[in-house]
């Protein structure tokens, strides 16, 4: 292991990266990692020492699910105290739901963990690749007195690093797929890597990494439409084991005020499911007594996710519903910031 230069672990786990076409059937296909490393020579040039791990068989991101994260927090766990920062390669489609969760599952994390990934394959002409992996292992070796500079989870694309659980992905053509609209960029790639220290996360330095594998899936996603009948939310509802719901409203966290929609919230809530209220706008956040068709969802008792992308919301859940808090104080636990996920 080499001093004084940062050592970089980078995580393979699959994604348009490095990705190849088949030849039967047009269509892209996950691909091992060598070919992805052989692609980029520049990686030999970069002011750090570059250690890899790959996923046996790398995936397309719509394949995640909590079973990796578990994976790819093991990885960081194992190899925690021999890296200074971690890289991790991901499909974009669901990056931020696993950088989100990873978020989570990292307590008390004093280093980086920068995921990125690219709308084009790495072997693509066009490629979009190169430039967001070689400044993801550049922003993840960012030092300060010989300490991390980064010290969460985040997420680089198209010159922009973002705090993972504040981004989302928003378009699936541009290069610019994403965005956090409720959340400054950590930092931006330009002539020079400008850092915004002060929207950086700063961990208790003198606590130790804490890795949570413990997720619940038991948990639904409903996000409401004018016209949403009783028949399919109650079904929803009724699903066997459900614990959590994330529902998606309208606007600042409003909903229709009829009355079999707030009757059946309240049935549920009373039946001990959290109902969790995420706005479907991608910016902006849940004020819940603002409108009149919010104020009854306060009174019966549903969570705020305040300005939380759904993203942070699911895996937020999940992380919580693992970690068995008692009922009386999830409310008031979910409602505050653990990894800078909310205001
Ligand atoms: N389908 C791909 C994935 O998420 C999309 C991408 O990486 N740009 O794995």
């Amino acid at each position: 292991m080499t001093k004084n230069i940062p050592n970089i672990l980078l995580i393979y786990t699959g994604g348009t990266i490095g990705m190849i076409k088949d030849f039967k059937t047009g269509a892209l296909k996950a691909f091992d990692f060598k070919n992805l490393i052989d692609k980029i020579p520049e990686l030999q040039l970069l002011e750090c020492q570059i250690e890899t791990v790959s996923f046996e068989e790398p995936i397309d991101s719509s394949n995640m699910n909590p079973v990796y994260w578990v994976q790819i927090a093991e990885v960081i766990e194992e190899n925690y105290t021999k890296f200074d920062g971690f890289v991790v390669l991901h499909g974009s489609d669901t990056m931020s739901y696993t950088a989100s969760a990873l978020s989570f599952m990292l307590e008390d994390l004093a280093k980086p963990v920068v995921f990125t990934g690219s709308q084009l394959p790495i072997g693509d002409l066009r490629t979009d690749a190169k430039e967001n992996l070689i400044t993801s292992i550049q922003m993840a070796s960012l030092q300060e007195g010989g300490k991390p500079l980064v010290k969460e989870v985040c997420l680089y694309f198209e010159y922009k690093l973002y705090r993972a659980n504040r981004s989302t992905k928003l378009n699936a053509e541009n290069f610019k797929a994403f965005a956090s609209l409720n959340y400054p960029e950590l930092a931006e790639s330009g002539v020079h890597l400008k850092v915004n220290n002060d929207y950086l996360w700063k961990p208790d330095s003198n606590k130790s990494l804490k890795v949570h594998k413990n997720l619940d899936t038991n948990i639904a996603l409903i996000k409401l439409f004018p016209g949403i009948s009783e028949g399919f939310l109650r079904a929803a509802l009724a699903t066997p084991n459900l614990k959590s719901v994330v529902l998606e409203t309208f606007g600042s966290g409003n909903c229709s005020t009829e009355a079999w929609f707030i009757n059946l919230l309240q049935e549920t809530i009373s039946k001990g499911l959290h109902v969790v209220n995420v706005t479907q706008c991608v910016g902006g956040s849940v004020m819940m007594g603002h409108y009149e068709t919010s104020n009854q969802l306060k009174t019966i008792g549903v969570i705020s996710g305040k300005d939380m992308t759904t993203e942070a919301a699911i895996s937020k859940l999940m992380y919580l519903l693992g970690q068995k808090i008692p009922a009386k104080l999830f409310k008031n636990t979910f409602e505050n910031p653990l990894r800078g996920e909310m205001f």
